[in-house]
């Protein structure tokens, strides 16, 4: 009773969704209907069996699988249906703006070319703003596990479709594996970014290091950062994000289910948002981490025994940080 009254309280709250993998909302049941769909083999016999592999250790044991439930997708029509379901979730959770990324190098070097990908996610987008009220726009991210003449290329590609989808794509990203690939490998193609008017984020500080959050801010020149829970490592950077207000996309399950805390009541978002820094929450890969942007407030909530007024600040974050 008084957890779903908690849950409705959320569920009212107006929210931004700012830190969401398009391709981490492809469910098992979707992943095995598009295989069906295109015709592609999977490695597992059935739902249950790749479900059952949804156990991971690290960011990158995630990413192998993450990557691999990618390839089932083919045509616009299943970019479309990929972001239509995250979007009906979406509006069911009390969502009213959200701002997605996806990683075209993971499409276009399997040969789906960037106008599929662009045409399938934009009118799943639009059709969202009509029929649900959920603004949104799309955050274009580079793999950092790639070099950045790739992700040169990839800008380059997309370039072109600019603005025919200039009332969505506003903004770059940067995902993928962080140990080993600091910010300043794309610090070129970030400010080539920025130089043609690209708002600019970047993840940091989830398994790297706090250095990586401050170099993000300076070398990258972003404008949020996408986890950020090891920042506190620092002390001066945490005063520079407090006093900057520069938003954290903080992912609570996603860092459970990737063992960057071992347990929910050891994580650092309620003494980062007592500290005053401009804290969110959100869903990261909801498909693989076991709950939409609903099950993430409430999960901390719970663990954290967060009040009304956090829960409120929170939201209102969200809000703020949009671009
Ligand atoms: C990701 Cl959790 C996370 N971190 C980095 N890159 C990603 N891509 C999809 N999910
Ligand atoms: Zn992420």
């Amino acid at each position: 009773m008084e957890l779903q009254e908690l849950r409705s309280f959320i569920r009212g709250l107006p929210k931004a969704e700012l830190h969401l993998h398009i391709e981490g909302t492809l469910e098992a049941d979707m992943i095995f209907a598009l295989a069906e769909r295109n015709k592609v083999r999977l490695p597992y016999a059935d739902i249950e069996s790749l479900k059952r592999a949804y156990q991971f250790t690290n960011l990158q044991s995630f990413l192998d699988l993450y990557y691999a439930g990618a390839a089932v997708l083919q045509t616009e029509q299943d970019f479309h249906d990929m972001t239509w379901a995250y979007l009906q979730r979406a509006a069911a959770d009390g969502v009213v703006h959200t701002e997605i990324m996806f990683d075209p190098q993971t499409h276009t070097s399997r040969g789906v070319v960037i106008e599929t990908v662009f045409a399938g996610l934009a009118s799943a987008l639009r059709q969202g703003q009509q029929e649900l009220g959920i603004s949104s726009s799309l955050i274009f991210s580079f793999l950092r596990h790639l070099s950045e003449a790739e992700a040169f290329a990839t800008l380059e590609q997309a370039l072109p479709l600019r603005e025919q989808y200039a009332d969505l794509w506003l903004s770059v990203g940067l995902d993928s594996s962080e140990k080993g690939n600091p910010p300043e490998k794309f610090q070129k193609v970030f400010a080539r970014c920025k130089e043609l008017g690209f708002r600019r984020v970047a993840h940091a500080g989830e398994e790297g290091p706090a250095s990586y959050v401050r170099d993000a801010l300076d070398l990258l020149q972003a404008e949020r950062i996408d986890h950020g829970v090891r920042s506190e490592e620092d002390p001066a950077l945490m005063q520079h994000l407090r006093q900057e207000q520069v938003p954290l996309t903080v992912c609570p399950l996603s860092n459970l289910k990737l063992c960057v805390v071992t347990d929910l009541k050891q994580h650092n978002l309620k003494r980062m948002l007592e500290q005053g820094l401009c804290v969110t929450v959100n869903s990261d890969d909801p498909a693989y981490f076991g709950g939409y942007i609903l099950d993430n407030y409430m999960a901390v909530a719970q663990a954290l025994d967060l009040s009304r007024e956090q829960l409120v600040q929170l939201a209102q974050n969200s809000m703020n940080a949009r671009f």
